[in-house]
């Protein structure tokens, strides 16, 4: 065998095959030439003991001083309990986030506040991974200097991890990998410059952490067209995606008007410059279905969509009949409704039953614009794992930023106007630019920066071009003069 811990990697990489190369679409909906597995090596004993050895030697190497282990659940945690066993040394382990968010022990084992614990994992790309088990420990007062890890893929996770105070000691990077299976024969030249491709084209960059939910974005992004053809997009997602690319907007109205005139007024006028009109129902003084039926002939010749805030937040019986029925009969005329996480997946599954025969979507509020919410860090993910669960209906957040990297999924951020600040009762601002530019969300939602104007085409054009600037600048298509 050849000498050096790279070699020896690749070795145990290849003979647990970990390794597999060809065409893979990701769980992020990319495609990737490589396909990196580690979870086969639990059947590799004499393999999975030289890697944990590998591991421990790193950690050596590189000088890190350490009261305890900890492997990033799960493929990692074999690794963790060889090296604590056979070199004495006590293991943490972390809980992946059961149901019961937050009501459960997170970490398990004794903990020492004060002490350090040092992290194992197997494969880093973006260091999201290896940055809520830190997250974890730190909670629990443990501090954390430095990750060990089998295989760097090279996307950003060293330097992503650096910027949280973690160093990352490798075994082996992707490229070292490569070039010894290369030389061994393993795999084709022309595969190797693939790969390499792939890894300099696909690096993770980190965006502002609002909170506790780490944030990603690649460099590269697909477009909104790219996005609606993705392979199990929402069917919602797909028409919306494609509106907004062929109308150029990613502009959503939010028409807080009471009068039901001056709400079909709204939709008449804005509706070329927008790619969904958000209802506030409730609020109209007059409501009839009239009001609706016109509404959704304005949304079929315009092409937008219809949105109606409703933030059903109750157990799911309850939210069935309030989308179904009721003087209102939401599910009847909006395309998408929006819901509050608090109740648990129950009010998803009730408002399911209504929306899916209907082919409508629904949005899960994962942040909030004003003031203090309190849909922040544990929240917010339970929110993005609640949306993971329930695809076939949720296709989108409402949020502050961009709160999950799968691109099939749509973030929509309200608390939006070009003149930062508030209001007096808590509404918080930000840009169009500072949205879609930093912080990675899709489409804005605008009501009083556009309403409290007199010539409001003018306002929403204005707000139409801001977002769009941003999102194409995004992608890296310059702005046009
Ligand atoms: P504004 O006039 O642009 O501040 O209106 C914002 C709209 O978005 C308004 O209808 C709110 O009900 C809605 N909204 C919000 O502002 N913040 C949130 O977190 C959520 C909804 Br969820």
């Amino acid at each position: 065998m050849a000498a050096g811990p790279g070699a020896a990697a690749a070795a145990a990489l290849s003979g647990a095959g970990a390794l597999r190369f060809g065409h893979f679409v990701l769980k992020s909906g990319r495609s990737s030439p490589v396909y990196i597995d580690l979870r086969g090596l639990v059947s590799h004993p004499r393999l999975l003991r030289q890697v944990a050895g590998l591991l421990f030697q790193a950690a050596q190497d590189a000088g890190v001083r350490y009261d305890c282990v900890c492997g990033v659940p799960y493929t990692a945690l074999p690794l963790a309990t060889i090296i604590c066993a056979e070199n004495q040394v006590p293991m943490l382990i972390r809980r992946k986030e059961g149901k019961d968010y937050g009501t459960k022990r997170m970490v398990e084992g004794t903990i020492n506040p004060g002490e350090t614990c040092l992290i194992i994992e197997d494969v880093v790309t973006s260091g999201s991974s290896v940055l809520e088990t830190a997250e974890a420990l730190q909670k629990e007062g443990l501090k954390v200097t430095d990750a060990i890890v089998l295989l760097d893929r090279e996307q950003g996770g060293k330097a992503r991890l650096e910027e949280h105070g973690i160093r990352l000691h490798s075994v082996c990077t992707l490229s070292e990998v490569l070039e010894i299976l290369q030389q061994q024969g393993e795999v084709a030249a022309e595969m190797v410059e693939k790969v390499k491709k792939f890894i300099e084209g696909n690096v993770f960059e980190a965006v502002a952490q609002n909170g506790a939910a780490p944030v990603k974005r690649l460099c590269k992004e697909l477009s909104f067209s790219a996005r609606a053809q993705l392979p199990g997009v929402h069917p919602i997602a797909a028409k919306l995606l494609m509106l907004m690319e062929k109308k150029q907007t990613n502009l959503c109205l939010s028409a807080d008007v009471t009068s039901p005139k001056e709400l079909l007024q709204l939709a008449a006028t804005l509706g070329p410059s927008i790619c969904i009109l958000k209802t506030h129902i409730d609020i109209l003084n007059d409501f009839t279905q009239e009001v609706v039926k016109e509404l959704r002939t304005l949304a079929d010749q315009h092409e937008f969509l219809i949105f109606e805030d409703r933030k059903f937040a109750d157990i799911g019986h309850t939210v069935k009949h309030q989308y179904e029925g009721g003087m209102f009969r939401i599910a009847s005329w909006a395309d998408i409704v929006n819901a509050h996480v608090v109740p648990g997946s129950g009010v998803v599954k009730g408002l399911k039953e209504v929306g899916l025969p209907l082919h409508r979507g629904c949005l899960l509020v994962a942040e909030m614009s004003s003031q203090g919410s309190l849909a922040t860090g544990e929240y917010t993910k339970a929110a993005v794992q609640m949306a993971e669960e329930n695809s076939d209906f949720v296709f989108g957040f409402i949020c502050g930023s961009r709160v999950s990297n799968k691109p099939e999924f749509l973030h929509l951020t309200p608390g939006v106007q070009l003149q930062t600040g508030g209001d007096n009762l808590g509404q918080k601002y930000l840009s169009p630019k500072e949205v879609i530019g930093e912080k990675g969300s899709d489409i804005i939602i605008v009501g009083r920066g556009i309403l409290g104007v007199s010539d409001r085409l003018q306002a929403a054009e204005k707000y139409r071009k801001a977002a769009w600037e941003s999102y194409m600048s995004r992608i890296g298509v310059p702005a046009e003069d």
